[in-house]
């Protein structure tokens, strides 16, 4: 994961290989950082500019950086603040988001943000904090290209509110609790996410689901599944799912050899997902160990878990946790999966 750093100063004398541009529509040059930009650059930036045919707020377009120390310029208009409830989030998030995938289009390992849209645009700033450091450390989470951001601020309080975002997303702190059927929609936009963000998508097994409904069914004892929130605004951060599939073809013990008694004290580690903006909590583990505790309360006694042989986050996130690897065959149509137990 790359790096994010915050620091007061002026973008204009910022080294990155590409600093952000808070531009209006036109591209065609302002006040605020945008006029300060287009004088350092001088006017070969104009002229470029013109060439690009304007940009809608959240979406963002690329120059040369010209007398810049920077290589590149990304402009993108931020949203104008009118009270929160015209999409203003969403642009925003957009310009982060948009600016940083055509950094790493055009391989910048380093680049350089001012606090969009909190200047004459009028975005209160501990609001657009929170969206802006939610975008890029999730952009760091889940790709190699961009490892560094750093957000250039202009004056001490922005520095501070920015500071103060990073800090709340740093310092989360979570409740993992039982997933019941009013959970159900958090936990498939949690798959969805986490299959979005995949280095490899072949590496999430997303057919039989049809189980999900069942893991969080209270009278159901088929499965088990916990959903992972912020303990502050109940933030959706992570879920896990274990089936306990009983005497069926497909329960793994049988690809192990098992006898009917212990296919019936088998339980199925099945699936986990992490948000990227939360990785680095140990989520995954916690939630695990949490659903390791209801199967042994459950009487189960072996824990069965597939990985993709190439995924080496989740192999080795189960080994730690004490599974071992029993076999390793083809599942799921043709991919291969290591079929790892532990037993409790
Ligand atoms: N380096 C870093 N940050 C700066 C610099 C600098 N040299 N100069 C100003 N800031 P704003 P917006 C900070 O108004 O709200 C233009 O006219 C500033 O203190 O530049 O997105 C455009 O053409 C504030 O914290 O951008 C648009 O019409 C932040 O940069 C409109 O302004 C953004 O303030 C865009 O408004």
């Amino acid at each position: 994961m790359g790096t994010f750093r915050i620091i007061k100063g002026d973008i204009t004398k910022c080294r990155a290989d590409a600093i952000v541009n808070a531009a209006n529509p036109s591209l065609l040059g302002g006040g605020g950082v945008d006029g300060a930009i287009h004088r350092a650059a001088g006017p070969e930036l104009l002229e470029e500019c013109r060439t690009l045919n304007g940009c809608r707020p959240g979406e963002a377009k690329i120059t040369k950086g010209y007398r810049l120390p920077a290589d590149y310029v990304i402009h993108t208009p931020g949203p104008v603040y009118r009270g929160g409830n015209c999409g203003e989030e969403q642009i925003l998030a957009s310009c982060y988001r948009n600016s940083l995938k055509l950094a790493a289009c055009y391989e910048r390992n380093t680049v350089a943000f001012p606090s969009i849209s909190t200047g004459i645009y009028g975005y209160p700033v501990s609001l657009a904090a929170k969206t802006a450091v939610r975008e890029i450390l999730t952009f760091l989470h889940t790709q190699s290209t961009v490892r560094e951001v750093v957000m250039v601020c202009f004056d001490e309080e922005t520095k501070k509110a920015y500071e103060a975002a990073y800090r709340e997303i740093g310092q989360a702190e979570f409740v993992i609790r039982k997933a019941g059927e009013a959970d159900l929609a958090d936990i498939q936009k949690l798959m969805e996410t986490t299959v979005a963000y995949m280095e490899n998508p072949d590496w999430f097994y997303e057919d039989g689901k049809e189980f999900l409904e069942t893991c969080v069914k209270e009278e159901e004892n088929a499965g088990f599944a916990v959903i992972a929130r912020t303990k502050q605004e109940g933030i959706p951060a992570g879920c896990f799912l274990v089936e306990i599939p009983g005497d069926v073809p497909y329960n793994l013990g049988n690809d192990l050899g098992f006898s009917k008694e212990q296919l019936l004290l088998s339980a199925h580690m099945d699936t986990a997902a992490v948000a990227p903006l939360y990785r680095g909590h140990h989520l995954q583990d916690r939630m695990m160990e949490v659903c390791e505790e209801e199967m042994k309360k459950r009487g189960m006694r072996y824990l069965l878990a597939t990985v993709h042989p190439d995924n080496p986050y989740s192999l080795s996130n189960v080994q730690k946790r004490g599974y071992g690897i029993r076999a390793t065959k083809e599942k799921y149509g043709r991919s291969l999966r290591h079929i790892l137990c532990k037993e409790i």
